[in-house]
């Protein structure tokens, strides 16, 4: 029995951590990815302070892009929608050129800048909030640095625990 249990709990894990379902429930129009619960909201296009709200009022943060699949999964979803930016919660409006996560403050571990980027276009500018970028350019959802002052919309991320409570 107690081996039952064992395999059972064994099977689950890899289950989890190697595929992409799991037994994660979000609310309503949130879109669930491997423990995480994730809102895009495409019609909520507003600066990089708005964006961060926007999140928090919904009991999350902007998105922590941790690793490849990860990042693979919010590409996949963004080129579903309409053509523009949006928000990560990877900043450097603190110290310049330190480009640190919120809520985390943590460096990332893994990035995926536009060659080239983050440039603070070329040095003229402030460009302290980062963006997954679609434009006539086919960036293709790269990251790149730009001013925090522009419009793009907010990928709000919120970590579902198994009962599928966000916090
Ligand atoms: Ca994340
Ligand atoms: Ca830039």
């Amino acid at each position: 029995m107690t081996l039952l249990i064992l395999n059972l709990s064994l099977v689950l894990f890899v289950f989890c951590t190697r595929d992409v379902v799991c037994n994660t429930s979000c609310p309503d129009t949130w879109v669930a990815d491997r423990g995480s619960c994730y809102l895009f909201n495409p019609d909520r296009a507003s600066n990089y302070a708005d964006a961060r709200q926007f999140c928090s009022q919904h009991n999350g943060h902007l998105v922590v892009i941790d690793d490849v699949h990860e990042n693979n999964f919010l590409k996949d979803f963004l080129r579903r929608l309409k053509p523009m930016g949006w928000w990560i919660g990877l900043t450097d409006e603190l110290v310049e050129g330190e480009w640190i996560w919120y809520p985390t403050k943590r460096r990332p571990e893994y990035e995926d800048w536009v060659p080239g980027e983050p440039n603070s276009n070329g040095g003229k500018l402030d460009e302290d909030c980062a963006s997954m970028y679609l434009d006539r350019l086919h960036v293709n959802f790269q990251w790149v640095d730009v001013s925090c002052l522009q419009t793009h919309a907010p990928i709000c991320e919120s970590e579902a625990n198994s009962d599928g409570i966000i916090g």
